[in-house]
């Protein structure tokens, strides 16, 4: 098929503007690693399907420490005309954050690390009866190329909890989080001759997320705002790449 042609005579490797001297580098290796692990769990045996919606399903595992409800949720969405290179472009860059997300009250920048790389300050909408809460994270973008036997090219962007000095928690509940996104592009090969065109893409996307509250939150609460909030961010998201791309040259 198209991907392997496009993939064959392309060594397996991968790109990372973040220096190995940088004191980030070991993590956010290991967190990508992670989620690339995890790619092809068995969502029927453990899993709890919470969500179906055409080809976007929505699953999560009940579990709770001390109380907080840490559900790890994942969801694999399927979507026509789009690539894994610009899910992960609008996902990962912050200038656009703000145009699709609809759970936060604002998002800036704190650092950059290096050109993929940077850490933002995030405050999420409130819900009631709970208190607001924030998120400190970085986030990571990166590009692993297939390698010539069986995996394929894959885009990755990492948002994972961390801390800084000048953005302490004082003002909300701090929320931890490990949230990855993982993008496989499938290219219908075109007719002879013709150039591949939106029509001839499709994106699977494997959107994990790993969220600690932070403190106290009523469990049926916070489990019916997963249950309505994760699905409607899946489809408002795609879809708003869809439309951002739908007169753009295809970024593969
Ligand atoms: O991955 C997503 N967005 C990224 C870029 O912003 C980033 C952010 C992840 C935030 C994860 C939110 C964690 C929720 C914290 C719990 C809040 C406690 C509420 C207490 C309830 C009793 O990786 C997309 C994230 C999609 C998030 C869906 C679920 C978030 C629920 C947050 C509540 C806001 C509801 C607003 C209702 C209008």
């Amino acid at each position: 098929n198209k991907r392997a042609a496009i993939n064959k005579d392309k060594p397996s490797s991968t790109h990372i503007s973040l220096s190995p001297e940088h004191k980030y580098f070991t993590e956010v290796n290991q967190i990508v690693s992670h989620h690339l692990n995890q790619i092809n769990d068995n969502l029927e045996e453990n899993w709890t399907c919470i969500a179906e919606d055409g080809e976007l399903k929505v699953y999560k595992k009940e579990l709770e420490e001390d109380g907080i409800v840490i559900d790890p949720l994942k969801a694999i969405h399927v979507v026509k005309g789009i690539t894994g290179h610009e899910v992960c472009k609008y996902f990962w860059d912050i200038e656009y954050r703000m145009e699709w997300e609809a759970t936060l009250d604002s998002s800036e920048v704190i650092e950059w690390l290096s050109d993929d790389t940077f850490v933002s300050h995030n405050v999420i909408k409130r819900v009631w009866p709970a208190s607001q809460r924030d998120a400190l994270f970085w986030s990571h973008i990166q590009h692993i190329a297939g390698d010539q036997d069986e995996d394929p090219d894959r885009w990755i962007v990492v948002n994972y909890s961390t801390e800084h000095d000048e953005c302490p928690s004082t003002k909300y509940v701090r929320v931890f989080m490990n949230v990855g996104m993982v993008c496989e592009t499938l290219i219908k090969p075109p007719a002879d001759g013709c150039q591949i065109s939106r029509d001839d893409i499709t994106c699977k996307i494997i959107y994990t997320a790993e969220v600690n509250p932070g403190g106290w939150a009523p469990a049926s609460v916070l489990r019916a705002v997963y249950k309505r909030e994760y699905p409607k961010f899946l489809k408002r998201f795609t879809s708003y790449v869809k439309t951002k791309t739908s007169n753009l040259d295809i970024l593969l």
